[in-house]
């Protein structure tokens, strides 16, 4: 299959620092849990290609290194995204709540975009601050989906981004019908 052929999304990953944006990413597009790895500041991506149901997807996973705190050198990376990935720490009552600040800003910059919020950390589930319920009722109410990960042991890290494959090989489908 041609490179032509591939689908390609755009996720921006948000929430505050220290969360594990910079962890997740690099647990998806390489399977590693680099804990010493720390980009230069700046928002950076990374580019995961897999083949799903068939088909190429290539995956761009935006990653505001280090810059949680100056959102105008961030905006300009909203654009043409396809989805946002807002994370939380479960042992940080303060990340979860500051959820709603992530929300406002990327809803601001490009409307009702395709999200799913997570819980990360859940290997430091014995520390947690927030419960699945609570979380899962915020998501709901904020019209998002719910994932809870480990970006140090990769578990469930997959899973939050297949919903934005899903999402674009139906749109893609829906465009193809109605020509
Ligand atoms: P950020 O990009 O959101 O700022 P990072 O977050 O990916 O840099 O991660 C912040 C810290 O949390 C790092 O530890 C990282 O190793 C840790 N971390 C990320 N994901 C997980 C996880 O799933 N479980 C656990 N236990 N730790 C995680 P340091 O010590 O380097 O600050
Ligand atoms: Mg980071």
């Amino acid at each position: 299959m041609s490179q032509k052929d591939e689908l390609k999304i755009k996720v921006i990953l948000l929430g505050n620092g220290s969360v594990g944006k910079t962890s997740l990413a690099s647990r998806f597009t390489r399977d590693k849990f680099a804990s010493t790895y720390k980009p230069s500041l700046g928002v950076d991506f990374m580019v995961k290609r897999m083949e799903y149901e068939g088909r190429n997807v290539k995956i761009l996973v935006f990653d505001t290194a280090g810059q949680e705190f100056i959102s105008s050198l961030r905006k300009r990376y909203y654009a043409g995204a396809s989805g946002a990935v807002i994370v939380y720490d479960i042992t940080s009552r303060r990340s979860f709540e500051d959820l709603s600040r992530w929300v406002e800003e990327v809803r601001g910059e490009v409307g009702n975009i395709h999200t799913i919020f997570v819980g990360n950390k859940t290997d430091l589930s014995e520390d947690r601050e927030i419960n699945l319920e609570e979380a899962k009722s915020y998501a709901d109410k904020m019209e998002g989906e719910y994932i809870e990960s480990s970006a140090k042991f990769g578990d469930k890290v997959i899973d939050i981004f297949i919903p934005f494959i899903e999402a674009a090989l139906k749109h893609e489908n829906g465009m193809v019908k109605r020509i």
